[in-house]
């Protein structure tokens, strides 16, 4: 019989991008959406309207227990990938109550759903490198304290804890990917790299004139969400469920990442950027970097595409984006 998959967060860049690579190992692929996506498929679905039809679709509430509890009684998943979450990091200063009840209440409801229903699900939390907010260590692993700095990255460290307690106390299989960035053509526009790659699109076709950012000098590890998709995957299939760093090891500023999007596309950054300080936060994660050396031991996982590839499929992408879309 095939394997059945639950995803939270189906319409993210990664549920679109994990729901792929299942269909593509001959999974029954389930996805839990807000009622609202259903009603606006054209927009809200966009990322996965190429495989909607081989899709099943449930809709329901992360803020609601028996909604969820509903949906992993009626399918019993043999995986489960909550990868919903309020994930952008600028927006959790904003609204602080609302990132801390979606990604921790949620997280929470999913687990104890699991633990009651459907006990030899096995259960993938989407962690984040924001875990390590002011890092101290580098690189970061496994065994690297958290220190988060938003409520988001608060939110996450709360979701891994609550993960491994279940899994200690109730024997279940739950594991943590603490991934670091990455990023895609199927970024969200807010997230700075497809806020550059965009921009600089609509700059060359002549529909934009400059770029506004924040902290320009911040540091991250970006990888491909594709390759990264394939590593949640893999923990699931791990013998024994364990918390993996995935990461690709290798470091660059928003500023390189500006260079060479525009250079790509023949361009100088400097002459189109403008720094706004509004855009800056509160308490900013300045650096990270990962060792992803356990992954590659035990999982045998190691990032395929490099960030030179990365900017020039973002930027690729988004010149053709603008050319069909007009914006
Ligand atoms: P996206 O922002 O692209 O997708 C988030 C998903 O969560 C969307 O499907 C969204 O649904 C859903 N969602 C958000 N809030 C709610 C809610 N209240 N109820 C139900 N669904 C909700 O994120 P990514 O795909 O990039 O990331 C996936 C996960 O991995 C997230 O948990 C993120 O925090 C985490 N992560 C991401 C990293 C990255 O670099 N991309 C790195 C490390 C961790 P809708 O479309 O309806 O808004
Ligand atoms: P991040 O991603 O916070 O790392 O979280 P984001 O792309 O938002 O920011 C990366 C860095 O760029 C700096 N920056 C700007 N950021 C945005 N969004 N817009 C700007 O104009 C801008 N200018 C500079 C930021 O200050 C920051 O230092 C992402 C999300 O996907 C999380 O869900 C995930 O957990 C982490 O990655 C790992």
């Amino acid at each position: 019989m095939n394997k059945i998959a639950l995803i939270t967060g189906i319409t993210g860049q990664d549920g679109s991008y994990l729901s792929e690579l299942l269909l593509k190992k001959n999974y029954q692929v389930h996805g839990i959406v807000r009622r609202v996506a259903l009603e606006d498929k054209t927009h809200r679905l966009w990322r996965i309207r190429h495989i909607t039809k081989k899709l099943k679709l449930h809709a329901a509430s992360l803020e609601s227990y028996a909604s969820i509890v509903k949906i992993i009684q009626k399918i019993k998943p043999t995986e489960i990938y909550h990868l919903a979450a309020q994930s952008y990091v600028s927006y959790s200063f904003e609204d602080e109550f609302s990132t801390l009840n979606t990604n921790i209440n949620g997280t929470h409801y999913l687990l104890s759903a699991v633990k009651e229903f459907a006990p030899k699900s096995k259960f993938y939390f989407a962690g984040s490198s924001e875990m390590f907010g002011k890092v101290q260590e580098v690189p970061q692993n496994e065994k690297t304290v958290f220190y988060p700095r938003s409520s988001y990255g608060i939110s996450k460290v709360t979701g891994f804890e609550l993960t491994r307690n279940y899994r200690e106390a109730y024997n279940l299989f739950c594991c943590t990917g603490i991934l670091f960035n990455h990023e895609s053509p199927r970024r969200g526009f807010e997230f700075v790299t497809r806020k550059i790659s965009h921009s600089a699109a609509r700059i060359k076709l002549g529909l934009q004139k400059f770029i506004e950012l924040g902290n320009i000098e911040a540091k991250r590890d970006w990888g491909h969400a594709e390759d990264y998709v394939n590593a949640m995957w893999l923990m699931l299939q791990n013998k024994k469920p364990e918390d993996f760093v995935v990461a690709t090891g290798e470091q660059h500023s928003v500023k390189e990442f500006a260079r060479l999007a525009f250079s790509h596309l023949g361009l100088n950054y400097k002459k189109f950027l403008k720094i706004n300080s509004d855009l800056k936060r509160p308490s900013e994660v300045n650096s990270l970097l990962g060792d992803c050396s356990k992954a590659k031991k035990k999982l045998g996982w190691s990032p395929k595409i490099k960030f030179e590839q990365l900017v020039r499929n973002m930027v690729e992408e988004d010149i053709k984006f603008v050319k069909k879309e007009g914006y």
